[in-house]
């Protein structure tokens, strides 16, 4: 069974949205097409509380995009983002939704920050969807969403060490920084992963 993973296709991840992605909205159409082609089709939502320590509004004197350790972790100090029940934490209005079975939330503990939708950046904690994945059998995953070196990238490193087969869609994701996403396109490769166009999609 072949599964697209959809990352964070949240409004502020959106041109406009809190912490945009340049041209995150350009992926969602081809993303309502790719749904169709997949037998499964899961998302997960960054989902922070208020006062989440990846903000830089948390912690005094810090500036947004500034790098900082926490809890002796790299963590990026970023704009409020995805904050719970809000807008900003919604799917994108034209994302088709229903077919999508299942959505996995991620960074809803107040203290650590989680880019990957299998673990917390300190891998203390899972959410759930890799054990939901193995029960049901899977065994190859394809990767669209936002942003591209940041939540995808983490997730298809987490996928890839859970021992799933991993795909990165390309042009069905797009990054922050194009230079960091090269970095992280070339350790999705030398780790095992694929990166496809969606026109090299052979669903059999
Ligand atoms: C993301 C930064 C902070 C992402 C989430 O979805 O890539 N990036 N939180
Ligand atoms: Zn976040």
């Amino acid at each position: 069974m072949k599964v697209l993973v959809l990352i964070d296709v949240q409004n502020d991840f959106m041109p406009g949205g809190a912490l945009a992605v340049p041209k995150g909205d350009e992926i969602v159409p081809l993303i309502n097409r790719l749904e169709e082609k997949f037998d499964l089709v899961i998302a997960t939502q960054d989902w922070h509380p208020t006062g989440h320590a990846s903000f830089a509004s948390s912690h005094e004197g810090k500036k947004e995009f500034e790098a900082i350790k926490l809890d002796g972790l790299d963590q990026v100090m970023w704009p409020e983002h995805c904050i719970q029940n809000t807008q900003g934490a919604e799917f994108h209005p034209d994302l088709n939704t229903s077919r999508i079975e299942a959505i996995f939330r991620k960074g809803t503990n107040k203290k650590i920050d989680s880019y990957s939708g299998f673990y917390d950046n300190a891998h203390l904690k899972s959410t759930g969807l890799s054990g939901y994945l193995k029960e049901k059998k899977v065994e190859e995953l394809y990767f669209a969403g936002l942003a591209a070196e940041y939540c995808v990238y983490f997730s298809i490193i987490d996928a890839l060490g859970e021992g799933f087969k991993s795909i990165l869609i390309e042009d069905a994701t797009r990054a922050l920084n194009n230079d960091e996403y090269e970095k992280a396109r070339i350790d999705i490769l030398r780790k095992g992963g694929k990166v496809i166009k969606s026109t090299e999609l052979s669903l059999t």
